[in-house]
């Protein structure tokens, strides 16, 4: 769902409607870029706060100024927790922004799976990371629709990695059931799955459904939370999935150097959840101390 307006050379504004009523405006100091591929709109523009800012149909993607605080939090505490992350597969974030997060640990290979050749090109003519990020040799980029590559591969992953849009629009095959059953059969035993499930305030319907079926699926299926002040609310979502790791109960967390945002502090603090959003998620019954549930 976009309400974007028309794409403009000579905006002087940029506004995300992130509902009909509401939503988040930058004021234009240069328009970086725009054009339309066979799946959106895509524009980079500067704005004096936050930077370089990547927009798909309308919708913020990314900042220079505020990225990290995402892509940390997207990447670190999946890869933090797994015992030794070898193979790792993004699927979408075609800005590298997750990528870069991924090659700070020592992995034989990370492959970013990007449905859109056009919004590689546009953030590798703007966003220098990600020219960083592939003359690294352990990176690999495929240009194909996720939810099909992930079923024709026959290769298997230690982490895998959803750097999808929102769980409305063009992105929601990426947040169903189907999807996550084929992720779950592309994981090496033992694999972590980590994605991003959305805004905290506006897509609790999505975070509903999705625990209703994560739940079943895996032995840990964990809600985490972390800022990023561009995005819708501030306050954004991700699922930690895995029938091996419990990421709460991790005793060594293997975390880089020179991060900005993730610590061991951080990550425990982000599965706490507020209570309205864990009365809406569907808790799996634990069993108690006599067995029952
Ligand atoms: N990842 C999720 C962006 C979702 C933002 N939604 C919005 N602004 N309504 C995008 C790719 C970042 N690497």
């Amino acid at each position: 769902m976009s309400h974007a307006k028309a794409l403009n050379a000579r905006r002087t504004e940029a506004r995300e409607y992130q509902t009909p009523a509401s939503g988040i405006f930058f004021t234009v100091a240069k328009v970086l870029y725009t054009g339309r591929s066979r799946f959106q709109t895509i524009e980079v523009i500067r704005n004096r706060d936050y930077g370089r800012i990547l927009l798909l149909d309308g919708l913020v993607q990314t900042t220079e100024r505020d990225e990290f605080y995402y892509h940390e939090m997207l990447v670190h505490p999946a890869m933090a927790s797994h015992p030794k992350p070898e193979r790792v597969l993004i699927v979408g974030g075609g800005d590298g922004g997750a990528l870069r997060e991924v090659l700070k640990h020592p992995v034989k290979s990370a492959t970013l799976v990007e449905i859109d050749n056009q919004v590689i090109d546009a953030c590798r003519a703007h966003f220098p990371w990600l020219r960083a990020a592939f003359r690294d040799p352990r990176a690999e980029l495929v240009i194909a629709d996720g939810n099909v590559f992930i079923e024709k591969t026959p290769e298997r992953f230690d982490v895998i990695l959803v750097d999808s849009s929102d769980p409305v629009g063009p992105s929601t095959v990426l947040h169903q059931e189907a999807f996550y059953r084929k992720l779950k059969s592309r994981l090496k035993p033992g694999g972590v799955i980590a994605a991003q499930a959305g805004s905290l305030m506006l897509h609790q319907d999505s975070h509903a459904r999705k625990s209703a079926f994560l739940a079943k699926m895996f032995r840990h299926a964990r809600l985490y939370l972390g800022p990023v002040p561009a995005y819708p609310v501030g306050m954004w979502c991700y699922d930690f999935l895995s029938d091996r790791v419990d990421p709460t109960a991790a005793r060594k967390l293997r975390v880089p150097g020179g991060l900005k945002y993730y610590n061991p502090d951080i990550h425990r603090a982000a599965f706490a959840l507020p209570n309205f959003i864990k009365e809406r998620l569907w808790e799996r019954p634990r069993p108690g101390p006599g067995g029952q549930a």
